[in-house]
């Protein structure tokens, strides 16, 4: 790994253009264009990359976007960015990612913002590994870089992605975590997305096929019932399919959380619980549906009940998302108390290419699993699923349909194929 910062050639970048683009959702969104040029300026490598957004977002994540939303955003790549990364080494992608750190001088990078950071920096990174003649994956990882992750995506939703009558936890999730195969793997989630709508269908007559926001049905069921039926979804495809495909869930729970109340709070189940109530109904859940991946079952500041949680939960990945925000000193905090054994990493929480691997190397380093993933608004940009072969990540959480989220599982699928004999999925703890 790491290879990248090593490589030089004698690529300069020689324009860096942004502009405003139309996310998944039809919100506005950055993108980023950088060309590299050879000594005699022939154009030697291109990248393009688009920044993600999300809607539940943590409290500690860097500030997407700066003063004057998009806009602001695609005049800081042009005024404060491109003049300085303009002549740089296009590999040098720590230097750049340090330069984009300091130009915002900004803790939070709130005066270019989140997402025209990590749009610049994952754009540099596609346009070295095209100087290089380099895949993205094989630029990041070198030649190791031959493991396929394991989807994992929501094929249920509500919370802050769907309508006021779908469940309160925002992500039923599904993975095929027995699948020898990317390309099997990710048709088995498509399987159990098509079941649980008959599943639905079969219980409520009125189901319109409503989905939230990552292309999840979002049904007018309660969360157990709905967490019932996806586990139900997941025994019948697995049968199937002959191999295992297992629930999970994101809580999501910084969202539920009333901090007046002191409780989470399940509007659609007319419950509140308290802390100790919370923890007791999500190891009920475990015991009885034996998920495989539980994210954020706890509000983002609460390390010490989400290292209660990881403690008594058998053979379940407790996986912070708000909790750690892709960042160092959060996740360090987080293995000294034992927080959780898995860490959702998405690259704009933190805002750079490097500070991402970072993070990623950390989790890895103390055992924690790194899940790479996308955000709940989203683009066709595949630079994700590169991220995840490179870095090593045995899992990828991008959704099961929709043409944002299959721009991600297909470019997986021609990664395997181009793999070839090499191709390995990645390794999980346990099955
Ligand atoms: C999450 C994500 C992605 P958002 O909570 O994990 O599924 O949602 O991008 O809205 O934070
Ligand atoms: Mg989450």
């Amino acid at each position: 790994m790491m290879s990248w910062v090593a490589i030089k050639v004698r690529a300069i970048i020689s324009s860096i253009s942004a502009r405003k683009i139309l996310d998944s959702r039809a919100n506005p969104t950055v993108e980023v264009d950088v060309v590299a040029e050879d000594e005699v300026g022939t154009k030697v490598g291109f990248g393009r990359a688009a920044a993600p957004s999300g809607a539940s977002k943590g409290r500690h994540e860097v500030t997407a976007l700066p003063k004057g939303g998009v806009d602001g955003a695609v005049e800081g790549v042009k005024r404060v960015v491109a003049p300085r990364l303009v002549g740089m080494e296009v590999t040098d992608q720590k230097r750049i990612d340090a330069l984009l750190r300091k130009l915002d001088g900004t803790p939070d990078l709130s005066r270019i913002g989140g997402n025209a950071a990590v749009a610049v920096s994952m754009a540099v990174a596609k346009a070295a590994s095209a100087a290089l003649n380099l895949p993205l994956y094989k630029y990041l990882g070198g030649e190791q870089a031959t493991k396929l992750p394991y989807p994992l995506g929501n094929v249920l939703g509500g919370g802050a992605h769907a309508g006021r009558m779908a469940p309160d936890i925002q992500e039923f999730l599904v993975i095929p975590t027995d699948a020898g195969r990317f390309v099997d793997a990710a048709f088995a989630n498509s399987q159990v997305h098509r079941r649980v709508r008959a599943l639905i269908e079969a219980k409520d007559g009125t189901f319109t096929g409503g989905k939230g926001d990552e292309g999840a049905w979002a049904p007018n069921l309660g969360n157990v019932e709905a967490l019932e039926l996806v586990a139900r979804a997941c025994e019948e495809i697995s049968e199937e399919m002959g191999f295992k495909i297992r629930p999970g869930l994101d809580f999501a729970a910084s969202g539920l959380y009333d901090s007046g109340k002191k409780k989470y709070v399940y509007k659609r189940e007319g419950a509140a619980r308290d802390t100790g109530e919370q923890i007791d109904f999500v190891l009920e859940l475990i015991e009885t549906y034996e998920p495989f991946y539980v994210e954020d079952p706890l509000r983002e500041d609460d390390f010490e009940s989400f290292a209660e949680i990881t403690k008594k939960a058998k053979r379940c990945l407790i996986c912070g998302d708000d909790l750690f925000v892709t960042n160092v000193a959060r996740i360090r905090k987080g293995i000294k108390l034992g927080a959780a054994n898995a860490v959702l990493i998405k690259p704009n929480q933190i805002g750079t290419l490097s500070d991402t691997h970072v993070a990623v190397q950390l989790a890895r380093q103390h055992g924690y699993v790194p899940v790479m993933s996308h955000r709940s608004g989203e683009t066709s940009d595949e630079t994700i699923a590169h991220l995840a072969v490179g870095f090593e990540c045995p899992i990828i959480k991008t959704g099961v349909v929709g043409g944002e989220r299959v721009a991600k599982l297909n470019e997986l699928i021609r990664i395997e194929e181009e793999l070839g004999e090499q191709a390995r999925m990645g390794e999980l703890p346990w099955k």
